[in-house]
């Protein structure tokens, strides 16, 4: 076992983390740490994928008799004129073969299939194994910089931007159906947009004004062509929240039954609820289709035999015929892939990277392991959002968290080098205040701004506030005399978040400000959070580009972010805003950093977040697995399971595992 280097590296940087200054230093973590050993060049936007018609195409031979049956059209009438063809040159492995089980082990648990009215399906990857959207994001980290501008196309295979930038038409693919055969088009589009997106009563991913501004509008053009309106001239980078899972359309001849604008009879929650998790099997767009959910068991999918992406010998993708996603927890998804009895995880609670390290680090290892940057970063979001307190206290509350040197108070009380070693002894924490983290291209160690722990300050500033301990409790109060208390919402099942959570309640306890944890199963915490009933929340939200679940951490539209939800913005809150839309509409580079620094500068100098800690992440793959291309990132412009684009993975005949339901594809 040898990851000295992968340490060493570590330990530099958290010894050296912050200058006399109080500032963290720019000690970027060591890029090259692929314990793999493997090197990989970068490629240009179009080496990976095309649009275009094959000679002929094949597909899994299972498939082909249950055309004979007659219970699946032709491969030619299901797939478009024109499918996504995969280019082998790319391929680390090359053109797969057909057959086997790809197996996940999760900790989340599906809330149900209606993504387009927001419901999750379990995440690591359920997601995004079912969900096919009008962009993509996930395979950028491997482009070279020069090709960088805005996201791959997806279902939008092209589009185009007037002399102003202020309209983009997007061409959709041409003939892609779903997976009980129904046509994709802009139908689907508008449905997601008009009744979901824009329709306030959904709470969709894509939280209303959030793209390109308030006034964005969508106007259908013909079957495959629509157009985006905006009052603003906007840039590529706009584009980049059209990927998962912002746009993503749902099946719109099937949600329409139950959506009341189409069916006075039924009511928002009935529509949000129309897809429940235990009926299957819903209709998708993506590689695989769920036909058996086994509460806290198991989430098996079969392939979508109307998939519409091939490789270039024709072959009709995924190559896996079945994907299962084992219904446990987040821990168990590292430790039995470490075992290989699972064939990916991302690593990421630090308290088992030493033994998962060791493990992996062994030469007749099931799994491969590569350490990236540090992606992983962990922060208390205060809600500002006062007309939305429910009640006389929370008001008050809400009111002092609007003060600066609350916040400032409340990440100075803060000893993160502590909180980090309460979640793992050993060289992986690094402290984090806020902003950008180190692992993201638009880190600047020069703009960000580090409240080093000191109680004294931090007494100091809560003073000023004359924010008292008035009746002696050892708890500070509020000018109305109550104890200030700070409910905070955080995920159940996240061990490490709960570690930190406590650690921060009793440091934070030093300084007379009383933490009252409030864990929430994960299944239902998207639902609290996005509407917007907490005072504060504690939890990982990964601030790498700010255009990934943007309203989770920005003030972009005026609902966003979910913590300052009725749009009552600081003053510095308006910079950010401000920041946030010159870099979505520009596609120039030294323009689009420099507002990143803006950002970075407003967000950490005014602890609009309170960050803890930042860790990296490896990502463990079968060895089994080919074509999952080393040096695939954890996280970087969208989540592992995207980046290593998984339709195309495979396995050779001679190590695939058993089908559970061979010869089987999704019944409707
Ligand atoms: C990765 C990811 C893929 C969500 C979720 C989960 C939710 C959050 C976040 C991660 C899980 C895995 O993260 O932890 O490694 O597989 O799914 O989607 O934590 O609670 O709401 O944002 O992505």
């Amino acid at each position: 076992m040898n990851y000295s280097h992968l340490t060493r590296g570590l330990l530099m940087s958290s010894a050296a983390a912050i200058s006399m200054a109080g500032q963290v230093v720019a000690e970027g973590f060591p890029q090259e740490t692929s314990l793999s050993g493997l090197e990989y060049e970068l490629i240009g936007r179009e080496d990976i994928y095309t649009y275009g018609a094959l000679e002929s195409y094949s597909e899994a031979p299972f498939l082909t008799e249950l055309v004979a049956t007659g219970a699946l059209p032709p491969l030619a009438d299901r797939l478009p004129a024109e499918p996504i063809i995969f280019k082998t040159g790319v391929m680390v492995d090359g053109v797969g073969e057909y057959g086997g089980v790809f197996r996940h082990v999760i900790g989340g648990r599906p809330e149900g299939w209606n993504w387009a009215a927001g419901q999750h399906q379990g995440w690591g990857g359920i997601n995004m194994a079912i969900q096919e959207c009008l962009v993509r994001q996930g395979p950028r980290w491997q482009i070279r910089g020069e090709d960088q501008s805005g996201p791959l196309p997806n279902l939008a295979r092209s589009w185009t931007w007037n002399a102003d930038a202020t309209e983009v038409t997007m061409n959709l693919i041409e003939g892609a159906k779903w997976s009980d055969g129904d046509m994709f088009d802009t139908e689907d589009v508008r449905f997601w947009w008009e009744d979901n997106v824009q329709d306030a009563n959904v709470t969709s991913r894509m939280a209303a004004g959030s793209f390109g501004g308030a006034d964005t509008t969508m106007e259908v053009i013909d079957d495959f062509t629509f157009k985006f309106t905006f009052s603003s001239p906007q840039s590529e980078t706009v584009l980049e929240s059209l990927a998962y899972i912002q746009g993503c359309p749902g099946p719109s001849h099937v949600l329409k039954k139950s959506h009341p604008t189409y069916n006075s009879n039924s009511t928002y929650e009935a529509y949000t609820g129309a897809l429940p998790a235990d009926e299957l099997s819903p209709v998708v767009l993506g590689a695989w289709v769920p036909v058996v959910h086994r509460p806290d068991e198991l989430v098996v999918l079969r392939r979508n035999p109307f998939y519409f992406k091939v490789d270039e010998s024709g072959q009709q993708l995924p190559y896996f015929n079945e994907m299962h996603f084992r219904l446990s927890t987040w821990g168990d998804r590292t430790t039995q892939t470490v075992a290989g009895t699972g064939d990916f995880s991302n690593m990421e609670d630090p308290a088992n990277f030493v033994e998962a390290l060791r493990q992996s680090q062994s030469d007749d290892s099931p799994v491969r392991a590569a350490f990236g940057p540090r992606v992983l970063g962990w922060r208390m979001d205060l809600n500002y959002d006062v007309n939305t307190a429910e009640d006389e206290y929370g008001q008050a509350l809400r009111a002092i968290f609007r003060e600066t040197d609350f916040r400032l108070g409340l990440s100075h009380a803060l000893d993160r080098d502590a909180i980090g070693q309460a979640v793992a002894r050993g060289p992986f924490a690094h402290p984090y205040t806020g902003g950008f983290q180190t692992g993201s291209p638009y880190f600047d160690a020069a703009n960000t701004a580090y409240q080093e722990f000191d109680q004294d300050i931090a007494n100091a500033l809560f003073d000023g506030l004359g924010l008292i301990d008035t009746d002696g409790n050892g708890v500070r109060n509020l000018p109305g005399g109550e104890d200030i208390v700070l409910d905070v919402l955080s995920n159940a099942n996240r061990g490490e978040d709960r570690k930190q959570l406590d650690a921060m309640a009793s440091q934070l306890a030093e300084v007379g400000i009383r933490v009252q944890p409030r864990p929430i199963d994960e299944t239902n915490f998207d639902t609290v959070e996005a509407s917007g009933a907490f005072d504060a929340k504690f939890g990982r939200i990964n601030f790498i580009l700010p255009t990934f679940e943007t309203c989770r951490s920005l003030p972009a539209g005026d609902a966003c972010p979910i913590f300052n939800q009725s749009g009552d913005r600081m003053p510095f809150e308006q910079g950010i805003a401000d920041a946030y839309e010159a870099f979505v509409s520009s596609d120039n580079p030294a323009d689009k950093a420099e507002a990143a620094q803006t950002m970075q500068t407003l967000l950490t100098e005014n602890a609009y977040s309170i960050g803890t800690v930042q860790f990296p992440a490896a990502l463990l793959i079968n060895k089994r697995i080919r074509n999952a291309h080393p040096g695939t990132p954890v996280f970087m412009y969208e989540w592992a399971e995207d980046a290593v684009i998984r339709e195309r993975l495979w396995t050779a005949a001679d190590q695939q595992e058993a089908e559970l339901f061979p010869g089987t594809v999704a019944e409707y």
